[in-house]
């Protein structure tokens, strides 16, 4: 009895579980970060079609009630990054080499280099393509224009290396990468060609998508202009 209930309690402990709506760009670090690790978890929908979000979110975001969440042991980590971070250390096995054992450089340089840059995803990234699919006329044209000049600014960071974390794929990489999904949106709705415009960073996407993790939580660009044709009115 007292075993059977050690081993639940134990469960418990161990159990995890993400709860994100399959097209968020966020969502996609904190599953990218547990595949890549090989953690096993449950995955629980959001649907953010929905205007209100369900009691599992207010109770385990209640500040931004956003998602994801990864909830461990019953206990709830908030923020993508923060999220790939936590996984990074919680379960730093499973990459061979030592510099991304935890997604994270093991330089402190280039750790702060690495939140940095994610960082700026973010903010610079994340902010010009809402106004790229926001807006219309002059305005989506400059929003275009920035998200250009913000993605070709990362193609100098990743410069001649195989990927942002180095020779091993890390942190920036899965930061980074779930925005590559949309790239097709932004051919179809700005009209450019990223392998012309971006061509490093079009390579570089190529060999993420060669990792299981990756291709495994990546949905198509087709489904992701889909959805957020849906989500930003676009005719
Ligand atoms: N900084 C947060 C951003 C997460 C975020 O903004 N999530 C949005 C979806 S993109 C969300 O859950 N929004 C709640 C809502 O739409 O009600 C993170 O990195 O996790």
């Amino acid at each position: 009895m007292a075993a059977a209930a050690a081993a639940r309690s134990q469960e418990h402990e161990e159990a995890v579980t993400c709860v994100d709506f399959w097209c968020n760009e966020f969502g996609m670090r904190a599953r990218i970060a547990l595949r890549e690790k090989g953690v096993p978890f449950a995955f629980v929908e959001e649907d953010l079609r929905v205007r209100r979000r369900s009691d599992l979110v207010r109770r385990m975001n209640p500040v931004h009630r956003s998602v994801p969440i990864l909830i461990h042991g019953g206990r709830p980590v908030c923020g993508s990054l923060n999220i790939v971070e936590y996984v990074g250390e919680v379960w730093s096995g499973g990459q061979e080499q030592e510099g991304t054992r935890r997604l994270l450089p093991a330089d402190p340089l280039e750790r702060a280099r690495a939140r940095f840059w994610a960082d700026f995803v973010d903010r610079e990234v994340y902010g010009a393509q809402t106004r790229f699919f926001t807006s219309r006329g002059e305005a989506k044209a400059a929003a275009m224009a920035d998200l250009l000049g913000h993605l070709r600014r990362l193609e100098a960071v990743l410069g001649d290396r195989a990927f942002f974390g180095g020779d091993g794929f890390g942190f920036l990489d899965v930061a980074l990468v779930p925005f590559s999904a949309m790239f097709h949106g932004y051919e179809r709705h700005g009209g450019v060609d990223m392998a012309a415009e971006c061509p490093a960073l079009v390579r570089w996407v190529a060999r993420c998508a060669e990792r299981e993790s990756v291709r495994g939580v990546l949905p198509s660009g087709h489904d992701m202009y889909e959805i957020h044709m849906e989500f930003y009115n676009i005719e």
